[in-house]
């Protein structure tokens, strides 16, 4: 970090800069041979392929660069509101595709490599995903930011720059085995360091309350052990309109008085073990998408992203307003991804009136409308609690806060609702015991304007179910949001052959408004369009299949179908009902069962929370009925099961293209939304699915008879819960006994006695929360419909097309109209400057003519 930085004025022959860079083939291979050579330094013995990879990346970022000043000073000059999306999660994935895409130089780029003799799939291939997320929830955070810089927006994300992102996953012997992903040893030449807006965030101490005379209470939170948060920007261009937002994510390091009194003591040891406390706060991500409770550094995280986010927003508010915060609830909303930044309803408030001087009454009218929260779950061991003891240890000015808002929050519900004890017991914020807790979803309720759910279903169950309560007080809070994904990288980009075919039949209008691909439904007719079609959903397999032979060492035939699951390893997305439809097949061959056989490959991949033994183990169920039926001659090409390792990003931009049949096999009323089931269908795979999340939605925007539907609903499973009988169920159903008898003989763990019997008997088990046998039976005859479907071609490419046709609503661009609309209001603001690429339409941005409002 350099030292010290006052503002300078800066000469203006310095600033001034009114050549842009060309977007030319000619002018990208000047740039990247200059920045290989002078840049960088390099030569004829320099590592290539590093270095080339950081030559065609500045390269780019130069281009970048101009785009983000321009889109910078637009924001300012309009002094237009502006949203923050708040986020533990921010699951990139690779940048260098996307830039080319988003900037319009795609084909220019590949040129321009051609003419230096280069190959832009290794180079594109070089680069490591950014992993700092879990799933869905990170990645929605990613898709949201393309979106809002597509629709030119002024939204920022902030998150943490953790140095480890979620762990790198190897299959050893069939089980999962974490390696760190130490993703920033080469450096990451996205980021931009901005050391000049360093924040101080403070851990712990204790609050003194002084009475001040006329001005009343005064608070000082003292003899705290500060962190310093330095922010990384991140560009996220957006599609070819000149645009380009920022995600800003923090770094934690000491600050240098943090150790200054224990070197002079000659404490040495003691004061290095301070230094690297501090940085521990943003080393490593936690590898946990549920239930991980408690741990005291993630808390810490948690707080040290919303109190830097906080301060740097009301830093710019101070100095573009001046200390007057009457509109500042009019000009800026946060939105906070799940509960983990819900601590900004209590920083907001104490930052306003600690720092800024405003009273109780006026920080809670600014704090309460202007965060609004969505919710990512429905299982109520995943909402997250905080021992009060934490709290007032590394927090208490926060947690003095939070007692302040639930007291007087209390006092509205005993009005609404007077002696009703119990209903104000389970609205509290602090769960009383013999540990209180502090409850986050209920902090983040009471503080915000608005409470979102992330699919229809999910949004009716949270006012029905673990949020009954508060929706009964304040109805109008409440509101769904039906997620989406980024059609640019989840189709333009990872399905090159499917955008040519599309493009060339219906122009390039649905990359930025996807309903568009309504057009491509009529082409069904056309047998040629169908052939081709299947062409290249047979190219994709192929390039599927490579990855799954060089990683699993599983030959997958093009020809078969291909019935993919991945996602995060958890008891309710089901992978166990997958596996066991495997074992049925596999005893289909046995016993000779094969007229009419469809040959598939099954392909399952994903990560299980490395503290989530019961993940781990179905993990090694997979991997172990794979080995067994890929080596067993008699299944022949008729059956092949693969688990991919080290499900990424990247990895789905391979996988959803070669897929036929997506599996979006969760319990009825258990995932909130699921985002994969959408990258599926805009790559034209069919979904096999339950009653849950965005399924319903997705079936019902593509027809009933393009879905291969199965299990029970919702309301049947929450029936379901008293008098479930699965041994009966076994015992009835000849298919489902023969499995079970197979598995149970040891046939998959010859070796390792024992070994599945948890997993058994949770299916076996009358209290078994996921109805894996309940819904076994029907499950096996939607797979038959698949099957049969996919023997016939031409009915295949009907639903195939269907698919894809009917996907734009999944977009998230339309998720972020919505957003705009009903919760943010913010008005688009072109760049300064325009879009400053000559090769696109004349500056025109096509997304946000589709802006209402
Ligand atoms: C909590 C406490 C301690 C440690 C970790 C966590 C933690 C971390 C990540 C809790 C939850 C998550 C992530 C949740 C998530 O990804 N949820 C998914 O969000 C998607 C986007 O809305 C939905 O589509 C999925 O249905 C939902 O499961």
């Amino acid at each position: 970090m350099p030292p010290e930085d006052p503002r300078t004025n800066l000469p203006q022959p310095l600033l001034v800069d009114m050549t842009n860079l060309g977007m030319d083939a000619a002018s990208l291979a000047a740039d990247i041979r200059r920045h290989f050579n002078h840049t960088l330094g390099c030569d004829k013995h320099s590592i290539s392929a590093h270095h080339v990879y950081h030559a065609v990346v500045i390269a780019l970022r130069d281009r970048l660069m101009e785009r983000w000043k321009n889109t910078h000073y637009s924001y300012q000059q309009s002094r237009c509101k502006r949203s923050y999306y708040l986020s533990m999660e921010w699951l990139m994935g690779r940048s260098l595709p996307n830039a080319m895409l988003n900037l319009g130089v795609s084909e220019a780029t590949a040129e321009a490599l051609q003419i230096l003799n280069l190959n832009l799939d290794d180079i594109i291939n070089y680069e490591r995903d950014a992993g700092l997320g879990n799933g869905g929830l990170g990645r929605l955070a990613a898709c949201f930011v393309d979106s809002c810089a597509t629709l030119q927006l002024p939204v920022m994300g902030h998150g943490i720059r953790y140095e480890y992102g979620i762990f790198r996953q190897l299959i050893k012997d069939g089980n999962q085995v974490e390696e760190p992903d130490h993703w920033l040893v080469h450096g990451n030449p996205w980021e931009l360091e901005r050391p000049e807006f360093k924040q101080r965030v403070k851990f712990g101490g204790r609050v003194e309350y002084v009475q001040n005379g006329k001005s009343g209470l005064q608070v000082r939170w003292i003899e705290t052990e500060d962190v310093l948060a330095i922010p990384y920007d991140l560009p996220v261009p957006g599609y070819e309109n000149g645009t380009v937002n920022t995600v800003r994510l923090w770094k934690a390091v000491p600050t240098e008085e943090f150790d200054l009194g224990k070197f002079s003591a000659g404490l040495y040891p003691e004061a290095v073990a301070e230094k690297t406390n501090a940085e521990n706060i943003t080393k490593v991500l936690y590898p946990d998408d549920a239930t991980e409770q408690g741990k005291v550094l993630r808390l810490r995280q948690q707080y040290f992203l919303t109190s830097a986010a906080l301060q740097d927003v009301l830093r710019r508010w101070v100095r573009d307003y001046g200390e007057e915060f009457g509109e500042f609830a009019d000009r800026s909303c946060f939105q906070l991804n799940d509960t983990h930044p819900s601590i900004a309803v209590a920083e907001l408030m104490r930052l306003l009136m600690d720092r800024h001087a405003l009273g109780w009454d006026a920080a809670w009218a600014i704090t309460s409308n202007c965060m609004a929260y969505t919710n990512h779950t429905l299982l109520p061991e995943a909402l997250e609690k905080w021992p009060v003891w934490v709290f007032r240890e590394m927090l208490p000015r926060l947690l003095d806060i939070i007692y302040e808002i639930n007291a007087r929050f209390l006092s509205d519900v005993a009005r609404r609702w007077p002696g009703d004890i119990h209903r104000q017991a389970r609205m509290s914020i602090v769960e009383e015991g013999v540990q209180p807790q502090i409850r986050m979803a209920h902090l983040a309720i009471v503080g915000s304007f608005s409470v979102n759910g992330v699919a229809k279903l999910h949004t009716r169950l949270l006012k029905e179910g673990i949020f009954r309560d508060f929706h009964e007080l304040w109805p109008e809070r409440f509101n769904n949001k039906t997620n989406g994904v980024t059609p640019r990288r989840f189709l333009v980009q990872c399905n090159k052959g499917l955008n040519e075919l599309i493009t060339r039949e219906i122009g390039t209008g649905w990359v930025t408004d996807l309903k568009q691909l309504q057009e491509i439904q009529k082409r069904a007719e056309d047998p040629g369009f169908r052939q081709h079609w299947l062409a290249v959903k047979k190219s994709n397999k192929k390039r599927l299949s490579v990855l799954v032979e060089r990683q699993c060492g599983v030959r997958f035939d093009a020809d078969a179908m291909f019935d993919v699951q991945v996602k995060r390893i958890h008891e309710y997305k089901r992978q166990t009902l997958n596996i066991l439809h495997v074992v049925h097949l596999y005893d289909r061959i046995k016993r000779g069962d094969t007229d009419d056989w469809t040959p598939r490959c099954v392909l399952f991949a994903g990560k299980a929370a490395p503290g989530y033994w019961m993940a781990k183990r179905i993990i090694k169920f997979i991997s172990n009925v794979a080995k067994v039926i890929n080596s067993d001659p008699s299944t022949g090409d008729l059956l092949k099961v693969a688990f991919l390792p080290d499900y990424s990003v990247s990895a789905m931009e391979v996988i959803a293209p070669g897929t036929d049949l997506s599996e979006q096999i969760s319990t009825a009323g258990t995932e909130a939304s699921g985002t994969g089931n959408m990258k599926f269908m805009f790559n034209g795979a069919v979904t096999i699915g339950t009653l849950d999340g965005a399924n319903i939605e997705i079936r019902k925007k593509v027809g009933e008879e393009n879905f291969f539907l199965f299990g029970h609903d919702s309301e049947q499973i929450g029936r379901m819960r008293s008098g479930y009988n699965p041994m009966q169920i076994i015992q009835e159903d000849e298919d489902l006994r023969r499995v079970f008898a197979l598995v149970e003989s040891g046939h998959f763990n010859q070796f390792e006695p024992g070994h599945f019997d948890a997993i058994i008997n949770s299916i076996k088990s009358p209290g078994d929360p996921w109805f894996v046998a309940a819904d076994f039976r029907s499950f096996v005859d939607a797979q038959s419909r698949a099957s049969a479907a996919h023997r016939d071609p031409d009915k295949w490419a009907r639903l195939s097309i269907a698919n894809t046709a009917n996907c734009g609503y999944f977009s998230s661009d339309r998720t972020i109209r919505a957003y705009n609309k009903e919760i943010w209001r913010l008005r688009p603001v072109a760049p300064l400057g325009g879009n400053l690429n000559p090769m696109s339409e004349s500056g025109v941005n096509r997304a946000a003519l589709h802006l209402k409002g």
